[in-house]
């Protein structure tokens, strides 16, 4: 998978070279590229933004500046994926489906937002022929200063759901059973006793049906208290 990023602020992305997706890039299963914005502009102030038309609060990222960044990265069966708070949400599914992608570009706005004509652009029946797709994308209901750590969120589950990232594919193939995506009861390990709290006895008796049924049970009360 190729992985690109433009953003006014690339040092963000330096921990992705970090351990486990350091290594992917290594062994060439994975490219995380990360893109200057400034870069594309052409004055002394390497401006990036405007105020909006229309009025109202804050500036807006200029659609030339976007334009000739994509441009640089954007080839065919390429996703690009913009971060807004008024984007489809993210979760598991979207991530096991963006972990089957050959191409994903992450456009990180900062600001009052990108000019709308950059996502409307790159919607057109000239790129949707090339198979590009844009996608505006929500981490969650909450405001940003800009959209690069929920790119890096995103980066991070993608990754590891491609095959050869994530160091332990077992602990992959057991997390699909799960509708959710993820194990959601749980867990001990050594010792038995700490401060006086015990391990659940039954996690010791080694009857793998019990243990099933009562992890199930544990599941489903742990998401009746914490689910929103
Ligand atoms: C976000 C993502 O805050 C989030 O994303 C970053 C962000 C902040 C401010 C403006 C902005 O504009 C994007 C844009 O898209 C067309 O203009 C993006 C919160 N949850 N998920």
């Amino acid at each position: 998978m190729r992985i690109d990023a433009i953003t006014i602020f690339p040092d963000y992305f330096a921990p992705l070279q970090l351990s486990l997706l350091g290594k992917a890039q290594d062994g060439g299963l994975l490219s995380v590229n990360v893109h200057d914005l400034r870069g594309q502009t052409s004055d002394t102030h390497h401006t990036v933004d405007d105020a909006p038309y229309g009025g109202g609060a804050g500036m807006v990222m200029l659609a030339d500046v976007w334009g000739r960044a994509i441009d640089e990265v954007i080839d065919d069966g390429a996703i690009l994926i913009v971060l807004t708070p008024a984007g489809r949400r993210f979760n598991q599914e979207m991530a096991e489906e963006l972990s089957q992608a050959s191409h994903v570009i992450f456009a990180c706005g900062r600001y009052e937002g990108i000019d709308d004509r950059v996502r409307i652009h790159y919607s057109q029946p000239e790129y949707q022929k090339r198979n590009i797709q844009v996608r505006e994308v929500s981490i969650g209901d909450y405001v940003l200063g800009g959209g690069e750590v929920a790119a890096m969120v995103m980066i991070e589950a993608i990754t590891r759901l491609i095959p050869g990232v994530l160091g332990n594919p077992l602990s992959l193939a057991e997390e699909s059973h799960n509708e959710e995506g993820y194990l959601e009861y749980p867990n001990f390990t050594r010792p038995k006793e700490w401060r006086g709290l015990e391990v659940p006895p039954i996690l010791l008796s080694g009857n793998h049906a019990a243990i099933a049924s009562w992890r199930a049970s544990q599941a489903q009360e742990r998401k009746d208290t914490n689910r929103n």
